[in-house]
């Protein structure tokens, strides 16, 4: 039987102390629309209540390990205790490919001033400096990145004047982040921190005009199992000119120029939007929102930057291509509908996968009974409509807002006014993210910062199908006798975007929902006279 999802709520909430209780009954939301068709609110982006086993990582993950890691050429170096840079070294699966042998990569490398208690007492910017330049003595790149752990905030370091000695007498490129742990509720203050620096010191730095027509960057697509290699390729068949990728399989030099495109296509809304609004306010490149998750999704993608140029050859080659994909995608679909038809999925992950992914169960005919971002903020949920009734609270006060204004000589609207009418005529949203919520089934429910005992309670009274999560959830739910698929590194598997990605995915999912292994599987507890039998002859 379906379990009322009002009832699984009042459940949830019931475990909980009055307080507790009252602001989770906010951030637990039932999927039901009003009558003008407006979904519910949600509580998002606040505090995680103390006591909680929460899935969220911190501000330093969201910065170093999330939006610049990805780039292959900047050396990044992590001011703070060892164990911050060892953990956030290469577990995120972001791919790279040099063009040549001789190009610079830094992402195997794990570089950090391994603070010592010396450094906590009498500070540690001598020994930052004493890093930047072996590092410069040892790797001569282009650019140097420094990231600020906890202690950093905490005893006053100040990684910016370093930074910017450093450049001087280097005569590269050195910027450093605050990217304390503790700032912000999530790893969602340290997106914004790193689109901070990013847009400030690199940014509009290399003004080399580009010559080709349709030129575009992405933005929020970190090429996690090479999911980028393979927008690559789709773009590049189309006639698409990819300027930059911010940030997976990207370079330094690519921020620089990044300017120079015509349109802004956003993936991961969340992480990114920052740098988005920013470009276009300053230099004037529209934003997008894309989605090349899901086959229909990349198709829908594609078609919207075509109609964007509205140059007939364009849309020729990107029908084209659609097509050419499309007859394998259908094919596998049919396959796996047979088998997959009407199973249940549960999505907890991230500020955009939670979303996207639900679209690629729904192409194998599946259902998202749950879902929920860790950090995602309301915009996120509800879409960027509520923007200007959100809240901003002291957590969210406490990271910088970039004042931009139009460059007064690089500033270049590229569509005029009319055009721009044209096209959100037309059906194109500019500008726009509608949101996770609205593309949800009525009666789903949606939670935001998932708790370890909600999960366990979920997976009690739901028993999905399957629970995508990460590696902190993984074990859990599979002792649960649940199958779970990691959607933040994909387990090892992917690329899941594009159209080749749909397929991967679909195989895969079709191969997890459908395996009778865990059915096989018995805890000792379950087995008690065996178990007993066995602890006596041992
Ligand atoms: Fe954006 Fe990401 Fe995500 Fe994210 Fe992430 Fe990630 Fe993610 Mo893990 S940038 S919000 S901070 S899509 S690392 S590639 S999978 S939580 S849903």
């Amino acid at each position: 039987m379906k379990p009322n999802p009002h009832t699984v709520k009042e459940e949830l909430l019931r475990a909980y102390p009055k307080k507790t209780a009252r602001k989770r009954a906010e951030q637990i939301v039932v999927n039901e629309r009003r009558e003008d068709g407006a979904v519910p609110q949600i509580k998002a982006n606040v505090r995680t209540t103390p006591g909680a086993i929460t899935q969220r990582g911190c501000a330093y993950a969201g910065c170093k390990g999330v939006v610049i890691g990805p780039t292959r050429d900047i050396l990044s170096i992590t001011h703070g205790p060892i164990g911050c840079g060892f953990y956030s070294w290469l577990t995120r699966r972001n791919q790279t490919r040099t063009e040549g042998p001789e190009d610079a990569n830094y992402m195997t490398y794990c570089l950090s001033t391994d603070m010592q208690d010396e450094q906590i007492v009498f500070g540690g910017e001598k020994k930052l400096r004493a890093a930047i330049e072996e590092a410069y003595r040892i790797f001569h790149p282009k650019a140097i990145a420094i990231f600020s752990t906890c202690p950093v905030g905490l005893i006053g370091d100040d990684v910016h004047a370093v930074a910017r000695d450093m450049k001087e007498q280097l005569g590269i490129n050195v910027f450093g982040f605050s990217c304390e742990g503790y700032k912000g509720v999530s790893q969602s203050a340290g997106h914004h921190i790193a689109n901070n620096q990013l847009f400030r010191h690199v940014v509009g730095t290399n003004d080399t005009p580009r010559p080709e027509k349709f030129k575009i960057n992405m933005l929020g697509e970190y090429n996690i199992g090479g999911d980028a290699f393979v927008i690559e390729d789709l773009l590049e068949r189309c006639g698409i000119t990819l300027v930059a990728t911010f940030s997976g399989n990207s370079t330094y030099d690519q921020f620089a120029n990044s300017h120079m495109a015509d349109l802004n296509a956003v993936m991961c809304h969340r992480s990114i939007n920052y740098v988005a609004e920013m470009m276009e306010k300053k230099f004037g490149i529209p934003w997008i929102k894309v989605n090349f998750v899901g086959a229909e999704g990349t198709a829908k993608s594609l078609r919207h930057i075509a109609q964007y140029f509205n140059d007939d050859e364009l849309t020729a080659r990107v029908e084209q291509v659609i097509s050419e994909e499309m007859t394998e995608v259908l094919k596998t679909q049919f396959e796996v509908r047979e088998r997959c038809q009407g199973k249940t999925a549960m999505l907890f992950v991230g500020g955009s996968r939670a979303h996207h992914y639900q679209t690629l169960f729904a192409e194998m005919g599946m259902k998202t009974v749950a879902a929920g971002y860790e950090f995602g903020h309301r915009d996120d949920y509800e879409g960027r409509r509520v923007l200007p009734t959100v809240k901003v609270d002291a957590d969210s006060r406490n990271i910088e807002e970039l004042h931009v204004d139009a460059d007064e000589t690089r500033y270049r609207p590229r569509k005029g006014p009319g055009e721009l009418v044209q096209l959100e005529a037309a059906g194109m949203e500019l500008r726009g993210y509608q949101g996770m919520m609205p593309e949800m089934e009525e009666g789903a429910l949606v939670i935001d910062d998932l708790y370890q005992f909600e999960t366990e309670r979920l997976l009690d009274i739901y028993k999905p199908d399957i629970f995508c999560a990460g590696i902190k959830e993984k074990y859990a739910v599979q002792k649960a006798g649940i199958q779970c698929k990691q959607l933040h590194n994909y387990d090892y598997g992917g690329p899941y975007a594009g159209f080749k990605g749909a397929i991967n995915f679909y195989r895969e999912i079709d191969r997890m929902v459908n395996t009778r292994i865990l059915s096989y599987a018995r805890a000792p507890w379950e087995t008690k006279e065996e178990f007993e039998e066995e602890a006596i002859a041992s």
